[in-house]
């Protein structure tokens, strides 16, 4: 592991201990205590931390690498925060998802004795967020900015949950729901805001950045690179393998308006879009291999390879035309390193 992640991991458990003072000051009883500390080191601990560390590497970038220790701290207390946010939507959205496994343990409603009880902890998580930013920011000038962000971003990701399952109800499969330009909306909403354009406009923030048109131009590239990077989780979802990825793929079985199905829905034969309106969406693993047979029938994992590559292309492109005057090409570029050909 390299320093800067050592560093960064350091400060998870200074933020563990300010939540655990908080909740002992409100006198909660030791049981509870207990199982908060558990909720939090089984779901915000234990991840890539790319989106944390982004907030950190952006920082860096756009101070020359002169950022001072308090303002490092500040930069991981940030990428913390975006990290509980990833725990609040990973914890709810297993339950939504019905999935088995995350980051190779049990997902925590699968948890002995934890059940429904992760609906309620995952509200904690999120409003844990708030006692961080106001015990570290309070008395900055961008404190309200980062408030803002948070439930503007929060919102958005919630919209984007709710069109990614009223898009594959269960028990009512209709692939003629399906279209990539949906798809595109959903992936937008749900993941591209808060994973890839929150963690830079933090850092921004903290860099004292006011012009509109910085913010403009790092959403133009970061909304793309988010949707490449939803379109990698949702192929590893079905050709990556679990225990590299540390989750068990369920989009066949959830009915998902996933790439990998509008990528099979423009190609197949109409035999082939005969199988898959009769096997999609079913729990039952036989219909998953026979959706499994015709993406690799469809040579779906080529098509990928294929899309992989335009799609760095396109990125590579869009960052290179950038004003290095109005925002640093660093930021993006270093981005785009981290999670190009990821197998998880
Ligand atoms: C990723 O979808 C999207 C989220 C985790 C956002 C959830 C938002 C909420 C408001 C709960 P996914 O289901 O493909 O992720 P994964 O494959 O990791 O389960
Ligand atoms: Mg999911
Ligand atoms: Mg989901
Ligand atoms: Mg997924």
């Amino acid at each position: 592991m390299t320093s800067a992640k050592k560093e960064f991991e350091n400060v998870f458990a200074i933020l563990t201990e300010d939540f655990l003072n908080l909740a002992n000051s409100r006198k909660l009883p030791q049981n509870a205590l207990e199982w908060i500390k558990k909720n939090i080191g089984h779901n915000v601990f234990g991840g890539k931390m790319n989106r944390g560390m982004s907030v950190v590497d952006s920082l860096q970038i756009l101070k020359d690498g002169k950022a001072s220790d308090e303002e490092l701290f500040k930069a991981r207390v940030l990428g913390w925060c975006v990290e509980w946010l990833q725990a609040f939507f990973l914890v709810a959205d297993d339950i939504m998802d019905s999935s088995i496994t995350r980051r190779g343990n049990p997902c925590w409603y699968k948890m002995e004795g934890v059940g429904t009880i992760a609906i309620n902890d995952s509200f904690i998580l999120e409003s844990s967020i708030f006692f961080f930013l106001k015990k570290y920011f309070r008395k900055e000038e961008y404190y309200v900015d980062l408030l803002e962000l948070f439930h503007e971003v929060t919102l958005d990701t919630e919209f984007g949950q709710l069109l990614d399952l009223i898009t594959a109800p269960e028990n009512n499969v209709d692939l003629n729901r399906f279209s990539m330009e949906k798809y595109k909306c959903i992936v937008l909403y749900k993941t591209a805001i808060y994973s890839f354009y929150l963690p830079v406009a933090m850092a921004m923030h903290m860099a004292g950045i006011k012009d509109e048109l910085a913010f403009r131009k790092a959403r133009e590239i970061l909304l793309p690179l988010g949707e490449y990077f939803q379109i990698q989780d949702d192929y590893l979802d079905c050709f990556g393998d679990p225990i590299v990825i540390g989750k068990i793929g369920t989009d066949i079985e959830d009915n998902k308006c996933s790439w990998c199905i509008n990528q099979a829905l423009t190609m197949a034969s109409p035999e082939q879009r005969k199988l898959l309106d009769k096997h999609y969406g079913k729990k039952n693993p036989e219909d998953v291999s026979i959706i499994k047979q015709i993406y690799k029938d469809l040579n779906i994992e080529g098509v990928y390879r294929e899309y992989e590559e335009t799609s760095y292309a396109f990125l590579t492109g869009l960052i290179s035309q950038l004003d290095e005057n109005v925002i640093k090409k660093d930021i993006f570029l270093e981005y785009i390193k981290k999670i190009y050909k990821r197998n998880k």
